[in-house]
């Protein structure tokens, strides 16, 4: 008579990994309108008038600022979409996206 033995299986959980997040970045440059900047970043990224502007004077104040973060193809877009807005009126405006640490 054969043996049935049967195995105990031990389930290994899927880790579910986090996609990693990328932060927009607006630059400061000496030649686009406060104002532009200010309804950039809200069409764009959906800031409200206080945010958008509070963004705009920290980057015009400190270099940069971080206006928001998403996963890596979302923050590649809008920050295209963005930097294209400006050149579309001839602005040197200017988006980056940097990975979060
Ligand atoms: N520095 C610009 C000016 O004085 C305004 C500005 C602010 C431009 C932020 C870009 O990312 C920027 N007209």
């Amino acid at each position: 008579m054969p043996e049935i033995t049967t195995k105990p299986r031990t389930k290994t959980q899927p880790k579910t990994e986090r996609p990693k997040l990328y932060k927009v970045i607006l630059v400061n440059d000496d030649f686009t309108p406060r104002e532009f900047v200010v309804t950039v970043l809200k069409g764009e990224f959906k800031l409200s008038e206080d945010q958008a502007r509070r963004v705009m004077i920290t980057a015009h104040q400190r270099g940069v600022c971080v206006v928001a973060v998403f996963t890596r193809d979302v923050a590649e877009t809008k920050a295209a979409r963005a930097t294209d807005a400006g050149k579309a009126k001839g602005y040197p405006l200017m988006f980056t996206t940097e990975p979060e640490e």
